[in-house]
């Protein structure tokens, strides 16, 4: 068992400061003792260089830093695949979702047909015609499925897109009038909170596995911290009411622990300037040990 991690420390495609100390938050909380103790060969390869919002050139519209972003993601993109390629499991830390882009662009380098399971209040899946926000992290899966700007889509390879077929989403919640359309028009899974209600978190995660992973050969899991109720995870930065419980993710992640699906995995969104103490990155400190297998016997 080997797991390199890599930080991010994006917070432009949020548009807001304290994102961008998820990575040192996520180590202060202790994710080398945490994985060590479950036995990993742990690595750290540092975080990739970001810069500061007022020097990031910045013109697009409704694009908010495409040109920063875009590097990023591509240093983050090379830096993915070479962690796959030396037999090694990328664990990314963020910085606010936009850097999905890249992880899953440096995951599909070896994959034929990577599959997806996004938790998330939202669906990111907006495009520039669609983004409220103009901000990027509201986009990554749009990207990931070959919708966006096409020097987002460009990153890791044209041809290099998801199926929407293994895209699942869970925990959402706050949909966009766009991704509403979208979601429909893609034929992507969608486990809303309703769904999560109703049918309960074991029942959700066996259709979520099946489908992630029918005919994929990896699947990538990206977990937003504002999947998770905001009693939970105070300190992500678009925190809204009604997610998942401490248990319900924790048994998600355990689950998909259990089916040996995952080939890599980010955790991010993770703002400890609006946090008691350091909670959420020790949140997600944890919720990495379930995904990683720490709670089996
Ligand atoms: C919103 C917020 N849908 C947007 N998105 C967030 O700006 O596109 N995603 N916070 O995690
Ligand atoms: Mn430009
Ligand atoms: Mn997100
Ligand atoms: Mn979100």
């Amino acid at each position: 068992k080997r797991i390199s991690i890599i930080g991010v420390p994006m917070n432009l495609g949020a548009d807001r400061l304290g994102v961008d100390l998820g990575p040192v938050a996520i180590r202060y909380a202790g994710v080398k003792s945490r994985l060590e103790r479950i036995g990993y060969d742990f690595e750290d390869r540092g975080d990739i260089e970001v810069v500061r919002p007022e020097v990031a050139t910045d013109g697009h519209s409704n694009l908010k830093y495409l040109d920063e972003i875009v590097r990023v993601n591509t240093a983050l993109c090379d830096g993915v695949a070479d962690i796959v390629n030396s037999g090694r499991f990328p664990l990314v830390l963020g910085g606010d979702h936009s850097i999905a882009i890249g992880t899953i662009a440096g995951a599909m380098q070896s994959k034929e047909n990577l599959g997806v399971i996004w938790f998330d209040a939202h669906g990111d899946l907006n495009t520039a015609e669609t983004s409220p926000s103009g901000n990027i992290h509201g986009m990554p899966l749009a990207v990931a499925l070959g919708l966006g700007h096409e020097r987002l889509t460009a990153i890791g390879g044209v041809g290099k897109k998801l199926n929407p077929k293994n895209v699942v989403l869970i925990g959402s919640r706050d949909l966009d009038p766009g991704e509403r359309q979208l979601l429909k028009d893609l034929g992507a899974t969608v486990f809303t909170m309703h769904e999560v209600d109703l049918m309960g978190m074991p029942k959700v995660m066996e259709e979520a596995i099946r489908i992630a992973s029918d005919g994929a050969d990896g699947v990538h899991i990206s977990f937003d911290m504002d999947a998770m109720d905001p009693f939970f995870a105070t300190g992500t930065g678009t925190r809204v009411a009604g997610g998942l419980s401490y248990r319900e993710s924790h048994l998600a992640l355990e689950l998909i622990a259990q089916a040996g699906i995952a080939t890599s995995a980010e955790f991010v969104e993770v703002n400890p300037l609006i946090d008691n103490k350091n909670e959420t990155a020790e949140t997600a400190v944890a919720l990495m040990d379930s995904l990683l297998g720490g709670w089996l016997k």
